[in-house]
């Protein structure tokens, strides 16, 4: 069973409880389009464990540090981008207002697609 957290979004759109553009996903994590795109390229990707931020996932298991980076940057390449920027804000003052783990990949050149 995956830790989950009953009130939070990222939680119900891991579980495919409400709908969200994905881009790619695995046992581990999930990358979907973010809904309010700061780059051409914007994707999210989030662990399908809760976890408030990422340093907090990364002390309950290091590895899902390494598979959210893994899933970014394939779809990064997968779309196009090849160089791109990876973001986790962690806390309110940072920019943080989803309190699942995630970073923002995000990239110049916009997906041609919408499932990769
Ligand atoms: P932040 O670093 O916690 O601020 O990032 C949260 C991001 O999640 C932000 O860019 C939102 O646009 C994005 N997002 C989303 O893509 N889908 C959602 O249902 C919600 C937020 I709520």
């Amino acid at each position: 069973m995956s830790e989950t957290s009953a009130d939070c979004i990222f939680c119900t759109i891991v579980a495919g409880e409400i709908p969200a553009d994905v881009l790619a996903s695995n046992e581990h994590a999930i990358s979907f389009k973010d809904l309010n795109p700061q780059a051409p390229f914007h994707a999210l990707v989030v662990p399908v464990d809760h976890h408030e931020n990422a340093a907090a996932s990364a002390a309950a298991d290091p590895a899902i540090i390494g598979h959210l980076v893994s899933l970014a940057d394939e779809v990064a390449k997968a779309s196009g981008n090849e160089e791109y920027r990876l973001i986790a804000n962690t806390g309110v003052g940072a920019g943080q207002s989803v309190f699942h783990t995630h970073f923002h990949v995000l990239g110049s050149t916009p997906a041609m697609t919408e499932s990769l």
